[in-house]
């Protein structure tokens, strides 16, 4: 971790974006308006969460979004959110997100040069019990010459321009990419604004830690299995909030291993590679990790639909290789035990 090396400067998300911007002569702001529509929704989000349960807003819908999740309220309201903040910026193209089956169209113009995809709450099944959850998005270059809106979106993570999460715990954490190294910011709720605290973040190479729902342990291909008990027979602790954001951003802090198998109701994996693993994979990396999905990198894989799913694991370099040690030791992708 690099502290940054101004420590009596106050830094600002929206002045380390405008600086960001001033490092490229031909920029247009429009990436640094989109960021800046973020850090607005980031706002409003964090603060309707606060009073989730006095405004009575906890609890499911009654309906499910397209990947047969059970929509919560504040998944609804924080996806009306992002979309009105980032519905009005100059720049964007296309708006995807977790909970809306089809893209959204902004402006058919060809100029608009960007698309950005989201989650807008990530692990919200957390929130009637005050746990942590968060906002992941990533930002793509608008491709206006593919032949479908879908089609323009499916790009891979190496694609990606920027990424980003917002984690609602104990503070409310920013943690931004755009390619040069990870940036940490923490809402200042005295005065509203996102405050840089660590610049360069570094992951830990290693870290004797996984976090994994071992509770599908006999759905797990037997290399995930004998992961385990290897970590089990060298003293490891297993940390597990369920919610993705805020397990990696402890692994990108302490260092460690998150980690999603294949499992017997989702054998493609559970996470969403546009909009979850691809945003995180490029953080994690960004921050001197790995991210895999199985044997394969994350950020390399071809997408084939917008909400498609996928394995992951990521974290610590060395982390990450040991698991895929026992996956390379198995030549298959066999669960350890016949499911019950
Ligand atoms: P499980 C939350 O629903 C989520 O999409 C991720 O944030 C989290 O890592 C995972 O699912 C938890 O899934 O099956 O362990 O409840």
């Amino acid at each position: 971790m690099t502290q940054d090396p101004t420590p009596n400067h106050l830094t600002t998300l929206e002045s380390h974006i405008r600086s960001e911007e001033s490092r490229h002569p031909g920029a247009t702001g429009a990436f640094s308006w989109i960021l800046a529509a973020m850090t607005l929704a980031a706002k409003i989000i964090a603060g309707k969460i606060r009073r989730a349960r006095i405004d009575d807003v906890l609890g499911p819908v009654g309906s499910s979004n397209v990947s047969g999740d059970e929509q919560q309220k504040l998944d609804v309201i924080a996806n009306e959110t992002l979309i009105r903040t980032l519905g009005d910026r100059a720049g964007v193209a296309i708006l995807a997100s977790e909970e809306n089956e089809q893209p959204i169209i902004l402006q058919t113009k060809e100029d608009q040069p960007y698309c950005v995809l989201f989650d807008p709450l990530d692990g919200s099944a957390n929130l009637d019990v005050c746990v942590s959850v968060g906002t992941i998005f990533s930002i793509l270059r608008h491709d206006s010459t593919a032949d479908s809106v879908e089609e323009s979106l499916l790009q891979p993570g190496t694609a990606q321009v920027a990424a980003g999460y917002i984690l609602y715990g104990s503070s409310c954490v920013f943690v931004l990419t755009t390619g040069h190294g990870v940036n940490l910011f923490v809402l200042d709720p005295s005065v509203g604004a996102f405050l840089l605290v660590e610049r360069n973040l570094r992951l830990p190479e290693s870290g004797k830690s996984y976090s994994i729902n071992e509770a599908y342990r006999l759905q797990f291909p037997a290399a995930y299995v004998n992961y385990l008990d290897e970590a089990h027979g060298q003293g490891y602790s297993s940390r597990y909030i369920g919610t993705m954001v805020a397990d990696i951003h402890r692994i990108l802090l302490t260092g460690g291993v998150f980690i999603y198998p294949p499992t017997k109701e989702y054998p493609h994996g559970k996470l969403r590679l546009m909009y979850e693993a691809n945003p995180m994979a490029m953080i994690v990396e960004q921050a001197g990790g790995k991210a895999f999905a199985g044997r394969r990198r994350i950020l390399q894989i071809q997408p084939e639909s917008l909400h498609q799913r996928t394995a992951v694991i990521m974290g610590s370099r060395d982390e990450v290789d040991r698991v895929l040690a026992h996956l390379d030791a198995q030549d298959t992708d066999s669960p350890a035990a016949a499911p019950p």
